[in-house]
């Protein structure tokens, strides 16, 4: 299936072919996740938590449902979300006296908890999280794990005496994505800070993670939102400071969107092929095919048996395919799910007493000794992904562009960039600028470059010509 022709289409087929999402349960909107692509979400939820816990959050669990009166108690987080709820009304055969939303996220279940629990100054940070599903009743076009009705995610919950304090937490969010979303699996995003008018409902500001999918539209994987003391104030979370006043404290909330971060991984690390999955984090890391002919099955299986022996030894996920199939099909299934590395063994291999190690991006061969085999798969998966890695990164660096003129930038959102371009304002909702974005250029304005300090001088606005105060980014979007 050829990924650059028609992404869209690849992307359906992948998630059919390599058995990674089923989308005939029979609730649009309500994927169900397989085993091949949830194992390995399992390990991405893992490896986010252990930076949460090393960054000094603790993991909690809070109800799925929230009363309709939690809910309704910030103004602008209801105004968001009111559209988006599913509600429960009824209970067996009882009407419930008062309706209880399924969550669609859960600052509202969690701080009247919190108001119990912070008193004094002491009690200050608090920074937990919990992994798990939100549900929100999407009305625009559902796609399997990009827009899904059951979303899949991390949410903290943080809270702090000072303004400060909120947002070095917000550096600190950037930082958490960066170091396991960029990093460790190998996607590269912009972290932008949003526009005024794409905020998180009730949040002062919202900071987002975007990343440039192959058919050029940018996707949010992780958001992060300063709340200021809007939850604060209604919800009654207090704490007595050390001059003895009784102070609200200043909150974040902070969503890294799983399944978004599983489908990034995919699309960018997929070919024509398949997927191919990173070495850490493959559900079977090695597969080992025997290549029989004639009579020798019994000796191709007894050093296939030593090999998967010393493999197992060395706690590498591997598995033997000693199926009815031919060695051709075998090599094509293990390719479309994407096991990053295949071992051949055959009469050649056993005779010469050595391994073929045959590498999923490349497809080259490489020869080893059994002695060494456990090693040089390691080395190999390693170096497979660092090499992919910087090819996606070089990617996403190339794919940013910057313009001044509106034709120009229609041109290039055509070629799938995103576009850096000196604006007018961002402040409000509603602008002409930004509506011509979404109207003539079908784009958005995705915000300004976070923790960058440049700013145009002298320039003018690419969209009105008016005196331009920022630079902000521009892309077709999910
Ligand atoms: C919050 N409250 O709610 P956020 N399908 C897949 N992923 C999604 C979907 C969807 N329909 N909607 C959102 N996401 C805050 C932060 C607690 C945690 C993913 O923030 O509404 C996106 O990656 O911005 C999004 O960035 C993330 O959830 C957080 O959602």
């Amino acid at each position: 299936m050829d990924k650059n022709k028609d992404f869209s289409e690849w992307y359906t087929w992948i998630l059919k072919e390599a058995e990674l999402v089923d989308i005939r349960y029979n609730v649009k909107g309500f994927p169900v996740i397989r085993p091949w692509a949830f194992s390995v979400m399992k390990k991405i939820y893992s490896a986010y938590e252990d930076e949460l816990d090393r960054n000094g959050h603790s993991p909690m669990q809070f109800p799925a449902v929230i009363p309709e009166s939690n809910l309704n108690k910030e103004k602008e987080h209801i105004k968001g979300f009111e559209d988006a709820v599913f509600w429960i009304e009824k209970a067996g055969m009882n009407r419930l006296e008062e309706r209880l939303a399924l969550r669609p996220t859960s600052e509202t279940a969690i701080y009247p908890m919190y108001a119990l629990w912070i008193n004094g100054i002491s009690d200050l940070p608090l920074k937990l999280y919990q992994s798990g599903t939100v549900w929100r009743y999407e009305t625009k076009a559902t796609r399997p794990l990009i827009r899904v009705r059951e979303i899949q995610w991390i949410e903290t919950h943080c809270c702090f005496a000072t303004k400060e304090g909120a947002e070095a937490q917000i550096i600190e969010d950037k930082a958490i994505a960066e170091t396991i979303i960029g990093d460790v699996l190998g996607i590269p995003f912009l972290f932008f800070q949003r526009p005024k008018w794409d905020k998180f409902p009730g949040a002062d500001n919202t900071y987002a993670a975007d990343s440039l999918m192959p058919d050029g539209k940018v996707l949010q994987i992780a958001t992060t939102h300063m709340l200021g003391q809007n939850f604060s104030k209604p919800f009654e979370v207090k704490f007595s400071d050390s001059d003895g006043k009784e102070k609200y404290v200043w909150q974040t909330c902070y969503g890294p969107g799983m399944s978004r971060i599983f489908a990034a991984l995919i699309s960018h690390y997929g070919d024509d092929k398949g997927i191919v999955y990173h070495y850490q984090f493959s559900p079977i890391q090695v597969v080992v095919v025997p290549i029989y002919k004639g009579e020798n099955k019994a000796k191709i299986d007894n050093y296939a048996a030593g090999i998967m022996r010393v493999l197992k030894e060395n706690d590498i996920r591997a598995y033997y395919d000693n199926s009815n199939n031919t060695p051709g099909f075998k090599y094509n299934r293990w390719e479309l799910k994407g096991i990053p590395i295949r071992i051949e063994v055959g009469e050649r291999e056993i005779d010469a007493n050595k391994v073929v190690i045959v590498y999923r991006d490349t497809r080259e061969k490489k020869t080893t000794e059994l002695e060494s085999v456990a090693n040089d798969v390691s080395q190999a998966g390693k170096e497979m992904f660092e090499r992919m890695k910087s090819a996606v990164f070089e990617n996403m660096r190339n794919s940013i562009d910057k313009s001044e003129d509106m034709d120009d930038i229609g041109k290039k959102l055509d070629l799938g960039k995103i576009i850096k371009i000196p604006f007018c304002s961002m402040e409000m909702e509603g602008e002409p600028c930004y509506e011509q974005i979404k109207d003539k250029l079908k784009a958005e304005v995705r915000g300004t470059l976070f923790g960058s300090e440049e700013k145009p001088k002298s320039k003018k606005c690419a969209i009105c010509g008016k005196e331009a105060h920022e630079y902000a980014y521009v892309a077709r979007q999910y």
